[in-house]
This record gives structure tokens, C-alpha cells and sequence, in this order.
């Protein structure tokens, strides 16, 4: 099997763990949309990683999904709402037995990427670092966190794993992936809505705690209902811990709204409601918060799915 990690989506996560596994020594190939994205990331040199306000240029090679050759170890890095239409665009050059890590939050875009490509092994990760564009090309290393990687089907630890280790990418295999990714689901699903709704940083929240205690009696009735006791462990007090950890923070979700981005509502929000609807659980407070932020997202013209 080839070492060479693709990366698909030099976005602002994509291009820290290629410019992190270049860096290394590592093989590194990105795969970018198409030939004017090809030929406006090679009239820029490479990637631009800004760390510690040191920019450091990487001139990674890259083609787009139609080029050539095998795809055998596969980051995907785009957002929840790419990734299945992504992997069916390089279906073609995907090896039977490809290794596909899935960097996306949430939950549902795994499932969606696992049935376009059955052969694979598909790897979730849950993600806390931080990383922005700055610009085309040039992304800041904004905050340092932690991932956990994992795959439901198969506890077996890959063979390239060390080579996040090497590359200074701080990584653990987990076999409850599924937990880490329901648990930062819950997270989000208590915190980021409210902060568009009220137009607020996390900290901001610290004035609704009445809505958000609301919000996580139901989101831990929902966890505990989909198998995930654990996801569901005193999930109150660590949502209160996050947004006064991060009271000054915006949430990913209010920025996407006030830069004018589509979300990954679909994949968080709209997954949990729709699990709840699955189960026959009725969970009036996280499904008015899903209307109202629904209608909220449509008002400004952003999709709502
Ligand atoms: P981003 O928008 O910065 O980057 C995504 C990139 O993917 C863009 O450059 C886009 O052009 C590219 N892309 C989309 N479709 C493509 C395709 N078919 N072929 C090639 N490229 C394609 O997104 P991001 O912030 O890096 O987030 C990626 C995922 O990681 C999201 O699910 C996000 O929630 C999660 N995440 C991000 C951060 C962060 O700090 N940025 C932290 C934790 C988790
Ligand atoms: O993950 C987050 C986000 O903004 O997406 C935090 C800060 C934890 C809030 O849910």
C-alpha cells in the first residue's frame, strides 16, 4: 500500500495536517477542487502555515480529483456537507482497500462517505484544534488541541498511525469514537444555535443557562436512548465548563453565520433531531431551538440543511 497522504480540501484543518505531515518527511499530495483552484494554488508556491506568527511556505504537490493514479491513504477535509459528494468524485482512483480518516464534525457525513465507498476502511476523528484562512493558500494555527481517531467497524490501529505522532499532530486511537463524536455533538447542539438565535459570544449564554440546562436534559434523554450512556455522562456540567472556558469565543457556528457560510447544522442539530425522531423520542426544546434556528438561517438567505 502507498504511504502518500492525500488530502482532500486545503481548507483551513486540510492544510495544518499537510503542512504538519510535510514538515515530517512525510509523502503529502493535496487534491483540490478543480484546475482553476490547481492553477491559483500554484501561481501561490504552496501552503502558508502561520504558527506561533512564524509563516512557514510548504510546497506540497497537488492535482484535483480527475488526475491520475491511486488513492490509497485519504484525508478528507472538507466540510460534512462535501465529503459524500467528494468521495464520489474520486471513486475512480480509490485503491479496494483504501484507508479513508474523515476530519468532519458531527455526526452522519461518516455514515453518508461509508456507503459511497463500501470497499474502504472509513477512520472518524474528533477534533479540538484550531485552525483559520487567513487567505487563499495561508492558514493560522489558532489553537492548540487534541484528536481522537477511531473506527466503529474495526478497533485494529492502523499501520500509518505513528506517523501523526512523527509529524507532531497529537493523536490518540480510540475505540469509542462514537462517543467522543455524540458527546462534542451534544456540545455543539447546546451551545452554538443559542449563541445565533441571541446573537452572542459562548459567554453570552451564561445569561440563558435556564434554556441551555433545558436543552441538555433532552440532549442526554437522547444520548442515553441511542446507546451512548457515556456521551451522556453529566453532560449539563461539562457544557456549562466549555462555554465558560471559551465565554469569550465566538461558536463555529456563529462565525460560519456572520461570514455568510452555509453550516453543518445538518450534522449536528438537525442529526440529533432526526435520531430522536428515529427512536420515537419527542424532544420539544430541541426541536423548537431546530425550527427556530431553521428559520433564522433562511431569513439570511444560508441553506437550512
Ligand atoms: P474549510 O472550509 O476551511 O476547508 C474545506 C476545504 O475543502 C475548502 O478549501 C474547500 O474548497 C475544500 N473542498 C470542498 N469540497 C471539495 C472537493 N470536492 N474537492 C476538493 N476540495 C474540496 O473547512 P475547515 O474549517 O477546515 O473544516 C473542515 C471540517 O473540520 C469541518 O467538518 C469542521 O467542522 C471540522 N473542524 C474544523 C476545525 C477548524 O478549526 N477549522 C476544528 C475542528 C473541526
Ligand atoms: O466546538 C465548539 C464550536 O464552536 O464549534 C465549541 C466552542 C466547543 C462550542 O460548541
Amino acid at each position: 500500500m502507498s504511504s502518500t497522504w492525500h488530502i482532500l480540501g486545503a481548507g483551513s484543518l486540510g492544510s495544518l495536517w499537510a503542512c504538519r505531515l510535510a514538515r515530517a518527511g512525510k509523502a503529502v499530495r493535496l487534491i483540490l477542487r478543480n484546475d482553476q483552484r490547481l492553477r491559483a494554488y500554484r501561481h501561490a508556491g504552496g501552503l502558508t502555515l502561520i504558527e506561533q506568527e512564524q509563516a512557514a511556505l510548504f510546497a506540497i504537490p497537488a492535482d484535483t480529483p480527475e488526475s491520475a493514479g491511486p488513492v490509497h491513504r485519504l484525508l478528507v477535509a472538507c466540510k460534512a456537507y462535501d465529503a459524500a459528494p467528494a468521495i464520489t468524485r474520486l471513486l475512480p482512483r480509490l485503491a479496494a482497500d483504501a484507508h479513508i480518516i474523515l476530519l468532519q464534525n458531527g455526526l452522519g457525513s461518516q455514515e453518508e462517505v461509508a456507503e459511497q465507498a463500501p470497499h474502504a476502511r472509513c477512520i472518524a476523528t474528533s477534533s479540538t484544534e484550531g485552525a483559520f484562512r487567513e487567505a487563499d493558500w495561508r492558514v493560522r494555527f489558532a489553537g492548540h488541541g487534541f484528536n481522537w481517531l477511531g473506527d466503529p467497524t474495526n478497533p485494529a490501529l492502523p499501520d500509518w498511525f505513528e506517523d501523526l505522532a512523527n509529524a507532531g499532530i497529537p493523536a490518540q486511537w480510540t475505540v469509542d469514537i462514537l462517543t467522543r463524536l455524540w458527546r462534542k455533538l451534544a456540545i455543539n447542539c447546546a451551545i452554538n444555535p443559542l449563541t445565533v438565535l441571541h446573537d452572542c459570544h459562548n459567554g453570552g449564554l451564561l445569561g440563558h443557562l435556564d434554556q441551555v440546562e433545558a436543552l441538555c436534559v433532552e440532549l442526554t434523554q437522547l444520548l442515553q436512548r441511542c446507546g451512548q450512556p457515556a456521551a451522556a455522562s453529566e453532560l449539563g456540567e461539562d457544557v456549562q465548563r466549555v462555554i465558560l472556558a471559551t465565554a469569550a469565543n465566538y461558536s463555529s457556528m456563529y462565525q460560519d453565520v456572520r461570514a455568510g457560510r452555509r453550516t453543518e447544522v445538518h450534522y449536528l442539530l438537525g442529526h440529533a433531531c432526526r435520531a430522536a425522531e428515529r427512536h420515537g423520542l419527542v424532544l420539544p426544546a430541541l426541536e423548537h431551538l431546530h425550527r427556530q434556528l431553521v428559520d433564522n438561517l433562511r431569513a439570511r438567505g444560508l441553506p437550512s440543511a
